[in-house]
């Protein structure tokens, strides 16, 4: 190996071993591999040397630039590694028992985690979406194809209002407006329908540590031209790893959604108890967090669009689970119990 390779091989080592910040070794990343860095310099010298020695060189250069792009790439994570550890320690935990913090205001845990699931999704060009409480029958059951009388209506009983509206047991009640409301844009001008709204949800049920009688959800959908499975599990990786700040382990298991064919429940590995088992997750070590599958065609046909011509995901992330999760909170019922004392300890670690 040429000797300037090799004092370059060694000097990229040295000075890699030596950084410990993240600009820092961009900066390093530029000088050595960017258009004027020094890898990219020696490539360019070889046009000066003996068509004999070409040919080696080349190939012993672009040795070094893939050791290079290895070892930078390595790096990035260790130090990326490093700097969510340090996040996570500095994030304040939940107790119950601390004093008050009455001084100042502070959000709701939901709303701290509603707020940064919209950053992440906001920032993949989802729109966010507000929808009522109150709705229609054919809002929350009809448009989502749960017709009178479908035995799937027993899977969410709510409560109702004599003059027959109810208050949503889903925000699914949002889809067919969603659809409506941008589905000309679809079809007039391709722009994909990219959609996440948030809500308040209501289920007349018995409340234990993990189920409340009032409830967040967050809703998403996305409609284009062929949307697929894996569009939809991207989505909800990038989500959950960007809203927990490291990797979070995800089953995917067949669930029945009348709104969704094929349908599925992702549920997220219990961190309270880190999966062996406890009441936040009743023993079984998993939280049912996502429901989510690809749009039923009678639903997009409902919405004023083609199920031929256009595919979709939806989900329907479960906010408040997500909240326990986030902030180790072990009985849903804490968060509705509005205690000042409980409920001013949390932060936006996003801020
Ligand atoms: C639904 O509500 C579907 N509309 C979700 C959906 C949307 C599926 C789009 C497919 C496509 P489910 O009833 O499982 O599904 O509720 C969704 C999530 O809301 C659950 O995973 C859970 O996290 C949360 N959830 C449901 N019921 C309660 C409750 N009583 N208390 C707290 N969280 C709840």
């Amino acid at each position: 190996m040429d000797n300037k390779i090799l004092e370059l091989k060694n000097e990229i080592e040295t000075k890699l071993a030596d950084i410990s910040d993240l600009a820092e070794l961009d900066h390093a990343r530029v000088s050595y591999l960017g258009k004027k860095g020094s890898i990219t310099s020696l490539l360019k010298g070889m046009k000066d040397l003996a068509a004999d020695q070409k040919k080696a060189f080349g190939a012993d250069v672009n040795k070094l630039k893939a050791f290079a792009s290895e070892l930078i790439e390595n790096k990035t994570n260790e130090l990326k590694e490093k700097q969510i550890e340090l996040e996570i320690k500095a994030m304040p935990k939940f107790d119950i028992s601390s004093p008050a913090n009455l001084k100042t205001g502070s959000y709701h845990p939901i709303t701290l985690v509603q707020r940064q699931c919209e950053t992440v999704f906001k920032s993949m060009g989802f729109t966010v979406e507000d929808y009522a409480e109150v709705v229609t029958d054919y809002e929350c059951f009809e448009a989502v194809n749960i017709p009178k009388h479908h035995p799937a209506r027993d899977m969410q009983d709510t409560y109702y209002l004599e003059n027959g509206q109810l208050l949503k047991s889903q925000t699914s009640a949002a889809q067919n407006a969603i659809l409506r409301k941008y589905g000309p844009a679809l079809i007039n001008d391709g722009v994909p329908i990219k959609a996440i709204f948030p809500g308040r949800c209501f289920r007349n049920e018995a409340t234990d540590a993990c189920h409340e009688n009032t409830f967040f959800q967050m809703e998403g959908m996305m409609v284009d031209k062929d949307i697929s499975i894996s569009n939809l599990i991207y989505f909800m990786k990038t989500m959950l790893s960007e809203v927990f700040r490291k990797d979070i382990k995800v089953r995917l298991r067949p669930g029945f959604f009348p709104f969704v064919e094929p349908g599925f429940e992702l549920d997220i590995s219990c961190l309270i108890c880190g999966g062996t088992g406890c009441p936040s997750c009743k023993h079984s070590g998993w939280l049912e967090l996502c429901p989510c599958g690809m749009i039923h065609p009678n639903v997009l046909r409902e919405g004023g669009i083609d199920p031929d011509e256009y595919t979709g995901f939806a989900f329907g992330l479960g906010l408040t689970r997500l909240a326990m999760m986030k902030y180790e909170i072990k009985d849903i019922r804490d968060l509705n119990g509005g205690s000042l004392k409980s409920l001013s300890q949390f932060i936006d670690d996003e801020e």
